[in-house]
């Protein structure tokens, strides 16, 4: 009966945010910014190999507003949300409803930031956990969601995104080079979880100033 209340809390949150389009976000914030100054982050929410979390939430909260960019589904099913809260878009909760007590490692979701002329991500927003529970509703340990705060682009990992970028995703991508880890993350930017020539694509547009900044 929990479970089921639970869920129809997560469909009122659903029906609160759809007709909240990504598109209208994603311009709001990218008018007038000028290319290069602007940097996307991704910051991917994971979970280790029997975890056992079955759902998560979060806060995002800044006084002037949370700068988001997109939000993309993770890779362990579930049902994955976000809710602007607070006079518009102050701050966001995101929140992820699973099915079962998670086993095999993967992300729950993804959330886009982006930001003109800052030196670390964590100007951004601020981030604070509010529920990492099992499927029976105990409270588990925060550490059990990971975060990963990655520079859309930035395929080297040396804090820009530039030409050299672009060659090693190149280099990647004509089997030359390897990338692991957020390097592999930062390649995808298209933030469809794989790399292909799409994302050569798209980090072109970007350096060519064709693209203000990256959607997710
Ligand atoms: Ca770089
Ligand atoms: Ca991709």
């Amino acid at each position: 009966m929990k479970k089921i209340l639970k869920k129809i809390s997560a469909a009122i949150i659903a029906s609160t945010t759809i007709a909240i389009s990504m598109a209208s976000i994603s311009s709001s914030i990218t008018a007038s910014a000028s290319t290069l100054e602007n940097k996307t982050y991704r910051i991917y929410f994971d979970v280790s190999a029997n975890s056992g979390v079955c759902d998560f939430s979060c806060r995002l909260t800044s006084s002037s507003g949370v700068p988001m960019s997109g939000f993309i589904n993770g890779t362990l099913g579930g049902e994955s949300r976000y809710q602007l809260e607070g006079n518009g878009t102050n701050s966001i909760l995101l929140t992820h409803w699973g099915e079962q007590d998670l086993t095999t490692p993967g992300t729950l979701f993804v959330v886009g930031l982006v930001g003109r002329n800052i030196n670390s991500p964590y100007e951004l927003a601020d981030l604070t956990y509010t529920m990492v529970q099992n499927y029976a509703f105990v409270t588990l340990p925060h550490s059990r969601v990971q975060t990963s705060y990655v520079l859309i682009g930035d395929v080297n990992q040396d804090g820009a995104v530039k030409q050299d970028d672009l060659i090693l995703l190149q280099d990647y991508l004509n089997g030359t080079a390897t990338l692991s880890g957020n390097a592999l993350r930062a390649a995808d930017t298209d933030g469809d979880f794989g790399i292909s020539e799409a994302d050569i694509t798209t980090l072109n547009k970007f350096l060519t100033g064709k693209l203000i900044n990256f959607s997710v």
